[in-house]
């Protein structure tokens, strides 16, 4: 009785042996041991004749039972450890540790941002200071204060977006500096950088574009000072070969006022290269690039400076204009366009 009680359980091992090897899921290796170990599974079946045992054999048998139950318990076991391990080499086929991850596609910034950030560099290196304000303003900032008086031709319905009958969006960044010399004393010297409406659109207008204005106030300042400052800075933004000239010409805000030429950025100020003309200045070898000019005493009165104890002067430039000379941009509409293929030339 003992002799095949023990050969019983000696089967049931080598049974477990010989079948682990196919249960090739968690779940088949579950129904294993539930068919070896479960409540009315094989181990369970062969232990119900101990307590037929007499006596003298039942510690032998037990010992066995006990035995046989910690061997199948470890044979499953280890069964699930092959498993898992199989599991994980699968998942890691064809994966290659080493290497490089996928790089996301970086953006750039948009030409217009780089020029802007260039120019400011520049003059704030001169020692201007970059001031910023609202997009909609009100005609007194916009126009009133800068000597455009009610019946000015700039401020016709034709040129001006309006958004009721006082408010409208601003023309150009100048009233930045109107609210800046009502809330400042002088000496100011500040910058001006923003977008700016027009009612205006098409091959070489847009109806919204950007600008930097400058403005310095103080005592003494002379048309000398202006040359001087605008005459550094755009050798400093496009060389300093660059040759500058000063042309006179109006705007309502400032007496004398200037149109700024540099030598044209393409044919170095020849107005040919080789035998072609040059398309760029149209054969004059100059290129127009900013208006300046001494700051109207109408507008210090206006802002409640005194004209007789101060100047200044002023000056305002196209970033678009100087983004197309800068990197050779033939075409406005570049800008606007947001061709990626464009766009990406700039990283
Ligand atoms: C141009 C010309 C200019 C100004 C802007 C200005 C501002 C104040 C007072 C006086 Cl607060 N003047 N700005 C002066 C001259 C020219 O811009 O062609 N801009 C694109």
């Amino acid at each position: 009785m003992l002799k095949s009680f023990l050969e019983g359980l000696d089967g049931l091992t080598l049974e477990c042996e010989a079948r682990r090897g196919q249960a090739c899921s968690l779940k088949d290796l579950e129904a294993l041991r539930v068919e070896f170990l479960g409540r009315k599974g094989k181990l369970a079946a062969a232990m119900g004749a101990l307590a037929q045992m007499g006596p003298e054999d039942k510690p032998a048998a037990g010992k066995k039972a006990n035995e046989v139950k910690n061997a199948l318990g470890s044979l499953l076991e280890s069964r699930q450890a092959e498993l898992d391990a199989a599991a994980t080499q699968d998942a890691l086929s064809g994966f290659d540790p080493s290497m490089p991850g996928r790089r996301p596609a970086a953006g750039s910034l948009h030409p217009i941002t780089l020029a802007m950030q260039e120019i400011c560099e520049v003059l704030t290196g001169l020692g201007f200071e970059v001031v910023s304000g609202p997009e909609v303003e009100n005609d007194w900032h916009n126009f009133e204060a800068l000597n455009m008086p009610p019946d000015h031709p700039a401020r016709d319905m034709q040129d001006t977006l309006y958004v009721s009958d006082r408010v409208l969006l601003r023309t150009h960044t100048s009233p930045l500096q109107v609210r800046t010399m009502l809330s400042r004393k002088p000496p100011v010297a500040v910058i001006a950088p923003g977008k700016v409406y027009r009612r205006d659109s098409d091959l070489t207008h847009t109806p919204m574009f950007h600008q930097i204005e400058g403005l310095l106030v103080d005592r003494n300042v002379s048309m000398g000072d202006l040359r001087g400052t605008l005459t550094a800075f755009v050798r400093q933004l496009f060389g300093a070969n660059t040759n500058v000239r000063f042309r006179p010409s109006f705007f309502p805000f400032t007496e004398p006022s200037a149109e700024v030429d540099i030598s044209c950025v393409m044919c170095g100020g020849a107005g040919h290269i080789g035998n072609e003309p040059c398309r760029v200045c149209k054969k004059t070898g100059w290129v127009e690039i900013l208006g300046c000019g001494m700051v109207d005493p109408n507008v210090y009165r206006a802002v409640g400076y005194d004209p007789e104890a101060v100047t200044g002067f002023a000056f305002g430039l196209g970033v678009e204009r100087v983004a197309m000379l800068k990197y050779g941009i033939g075409d406005l509409r570049m800008f606007f366009e947001n061709d990626v293929r464009f766009l990406e030339q700039f990283s």
